[in-house]
């Protein structure tokens, strides 16, 4: 393969961040605590004791930090509002400074030519719908929509692409199953009980977007689906993958494409709860249209029935916790995929990118994807002469915009990527150690330095093709 690979002029070249990741500010301008704020603070949560309190300070760097984003030709910028910021007490009248960040942000982006794209919750809950009951509890839902109208209204005139919700998955498995994240809680009912009002959230969400802003703009969600493999066709570590991809996938893509969960959820979970939680009309009101659909990849998942389980490494599948987040599935084993790794451990396969496009075309069929976020840690260090160099994350995004280019000759409607993440920036649990950026943040100074990769990536923005495998590659 020599020829450079070209993709479609519209295809929109982005990064993407998080409101708690990367603004810092967190008493400032009337905000209050999110249950982020809370964890950081509980001790052994959180890597290092870290905490999101200074971040990147992008909430008052934003205008330099759109600049760069500028500079290095990217046509697009995925990043998420804060609730408490725009709602302190997640519930009544908005706060208009809140409200004012974001728009002054969405006016740089616009001024600068980049498309913004918005997400309304990136995992920041405010604390105070927490101590009410936090997703377990279906009213958590209805103040979700309450504060979809609010933001949509406030910027649904010069922001086009709408995000209802990051990943729900991590908010209802790694925030109430493995406790892993915000809030913490280990409870497998509560979970389940979580998904489903996130659900509900994805869908009265997104029918307030609709009531408050013009027909144009698009609503979509992103989903990070588990790319599934079994070790083997054995029909017992089919049934694990087939559990697994139920808990994963099926508990959001089915009753927000499909309208229904998938049948089995119901028996496979009947150990756990007997989701009384779900009410009549619920589904009709999780399953509205979309205009897109937004997939978030990293690695692949290799599961087996745990008696079938091969002696190479193992993956628990928990993240840093000894609390499975996977409900009613202890007789499922995790794997170790092979192949190279990143500095969270997981394996780089982009054909796993692929495979995810390509079902979720056949899931929704006629449904845009964008990949709103794809990327890796690696363990970057500037080098005497103050240059960031990552051929690893170039060869990473390589395979990865390569695997996107191979969905779309296939057939899939990708319109755009999105880079996780345009810089470094607080990672959850892992606090500051891990580095996703694109570009490099000196946590001593908060100096951002762009790495290789976002001069490549810029590259790549710029003239909408991929160099064939090598050239650039230790750019
Ligand atoms: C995304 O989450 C987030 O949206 C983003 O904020 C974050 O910074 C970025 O990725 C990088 O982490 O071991 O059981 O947890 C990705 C979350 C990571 C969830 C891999 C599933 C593996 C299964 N995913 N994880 S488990």
């Amino acid at each position: 393969m020599s020829e450079p690979l070209t993709f479609p002029s519209s295809f929109l070249w982005g990064a993407a961040t998080s409101a708690y990741q990367i603004e810092g500010a967190v008493r400032e301008d009337g905000r209050t605590p999110s249950i982020w704020d809370t964890f950081c603070r509980t001790p052994g949560k959180v890597l290092g004791g870290d905490t999101g309190d200074i971040a990147v300070d992008h909430y008052h760097r934003y205008r330099d930090d759109v600049a760069l984003m500028a500079d290095l030709g990217l046509t697009a910028y995925r990043f998420s509002v804060s609730w408490p910021r725009v709602q302190p007490t997640g519930r009544g009248p908005a706060v208009q400074r809140g409200l004012d960040f974001y728009r002054r942000l969405v006016d740089e982006l616009l001024a600068h030519g980049i498309k913004p794209a918005v997400t309304l919750y990136h995992w920041d809950l405010p604390q105070e719908l927490e101590d009410a009951g936090g997703w377990p509890e279906r009213e958590t839902a209805y103040r979700f929509a309450e504060y979809a109208a609010i933001v949509g209204e406030a910027l649904g005139d010069r922001v086009e692409q709408w995000i209802t919700l990051n990943e729900p998955w991590c908010s209802a498995f790694l925030g109430y199953g493995s406790g892993v994240h915000a809030p913490g809680r280990t409870d497998h009912a509560a979970a389940l009980g979580a998904a489903h009002h996130l659900n509900l959230a994805h869908g009265l969400g997104t029918s307030a977007l609709r009531s408050v802003m013009p027909a144009r703009n698009s609503v979509a969600v992103s989903l990070n689906p588990s790319m599934l493999r079994a070790v083997s066709d054995a029909p017992e570590d089919l049934d694990a993958k087939r559990r697994i991809d139920n808990l994963a996938n099926g508990i959001f893509h089915g009753p927000m494409l499909h309208g229904a969960y998938p049948e089995t959820l119901f028996t496979d979970t009947a150990s756990v709860t007997d989701w009384s939680f779900v009410q009549q009309g619920d589904l009709g009101a999780i399953h509205q249209p979309l205009d897109a659909l937004g997939l978030n990849y990293y690695s692949p998942t290799l599961v087996s029935a745990a008696e079938n389980a091969p002696s190479g490494p193992r993956a628990d599948g928990h993240g840093i916790s000894d609390h499975s987040p996977w409900p009613a599935a202890d007789d499922v084993a995790f794997h170790q995929t092979p192949g190279d790794r990143t500095e969270m451990g997981w394996t780089v396969d982009p054909t796993g990118l692929h495979e995810l496009i390509m079902r979720y075309t056949n899931e929704a069929p006629g449904l845009p994807i964008y990949i709103t976020e794809n990327g890796a840690a690696y363990d970057d260090k500037p080098d005497p002469d103050g240059r960031v160099h990552d051929p690893e994350r170039i060869a990473y995004l390589h395979g990865h915009l390569s695997a996107v280019r191979q969905a779309i000759s296939d057939g899939a409607d990708v319109r755009g990527y999105y880079l996780w993440s345009l810089m470094d920036n607080f990672e959850w649990a892992y606090g500051y150690e891990k580095r996703f950026g694109a570009v490099y943040v000196d946590y001593a100074t908060l100096a951002r330095t762009p790495k290789s990769s976002a001069r490549w990536y810029g590259d790549v923005a710029r003239t909408g093709a991929l160099p064939s495998e090598g050239a650039g590659g230790g750019a």
